[in-house]
């Protein structure tokens, strides 16, 4: 069973790989995020990962049975067949992977697809296509979590393109507690971060901020 989508994922999202939790397990971490209250997961596993595809596989196994067991909603980022292979609840893909029209094709009743727009021109030509459940936007500010990371939008950016989207947006990148509240402020239905929970002493307190501050524009 597949959850579907609902905008109210986005107000907690949590997206991490084993690069982001090096010398940790991200199993643990990933449920102690989840015991918090996080309302959508996304494994991304790239970038400086030293895992195989076998292991990546039984790791995303692991984490997918465990949201499905909190009813939190997994999603994969970029890779549509091991999203599939997975069972995932949603596959995320960026401008730059797989074209999204293709994506929303092969997983079309199976699974919900998020795409990242970092500009107004991306959100317009995405407002154009259906199937896509959610836009998730930035850099808002700077981030180390990611190497190929776009130009920072920043706040005022982020408005703009709440204003333009028909789809809700989900604010990434280097969103730190003391920003929620702008970030919320925009009109965006949530954050979605690596370090802040990734590397946070204190998950169940992050979280609540998270869902403080979204709860505030609902
Ligand atoms: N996409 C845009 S910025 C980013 C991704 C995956 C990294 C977000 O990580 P952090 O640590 O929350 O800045
Ligand atoms: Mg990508």
């Amino acid at each position: 069973m597949t959850l579907e989508f609902e905008p109210a994922q986005l107000r907690a999202y949590f997206v991490c790989g084993t690069q982001d939790v090096v010398g940790r397990d991200l199993e643990t971490v990933v449920q102690t995020a989840l015991d918090a209250g996080i309302t959508a997961f996304q494994y991304r596993d790239k970038g400086a990962s030293q895992l195989t595809a076998a292991q990546r596989l039984t790791l995303g196994q692991r984490l997918r049975q465990r949201c499905a067991d909190a009813h939190v909603p997994f999603i994969v980022d970029d890779d549509v067949e091991l999203a599939l292979a997975l069972q995932a609840d949603g596959i995320h893909v960026g401008q730059s992977d797989d074209r999204v029209t293709q994506v929303i094709e092969r997983v079309a009743g199976q699974l919900f697809v998020g795409l990242s727009c970092s500009t107004l021109a991306e959100i317009k030509v995405a407002n154009q296509i259906d199937g896509i459940a959610y836009i998730g936007s930035g850099p808002i500010f700077p981030t180390n979590s990611k190497a190929d990371a776009d130009p920072v939008v920043g706040l005022a950016g982020l408005r703009e393109l709440v204003a333009a989207s028909q789809r809700p947006i989900v604010a990434i990148g280097g969103i730190t507690v003391d920003q929620l509240p702008a970030i919320a402020a925009t009109g965006a239905a949530g954050a979605a971060v690596i370090s802040m929970l990734a590397q946070s002493p204190d998950m169940a307190a992050t979280v609540k901020a998270m869902l403080t501050a979204s709860e505030a524009q609902l």
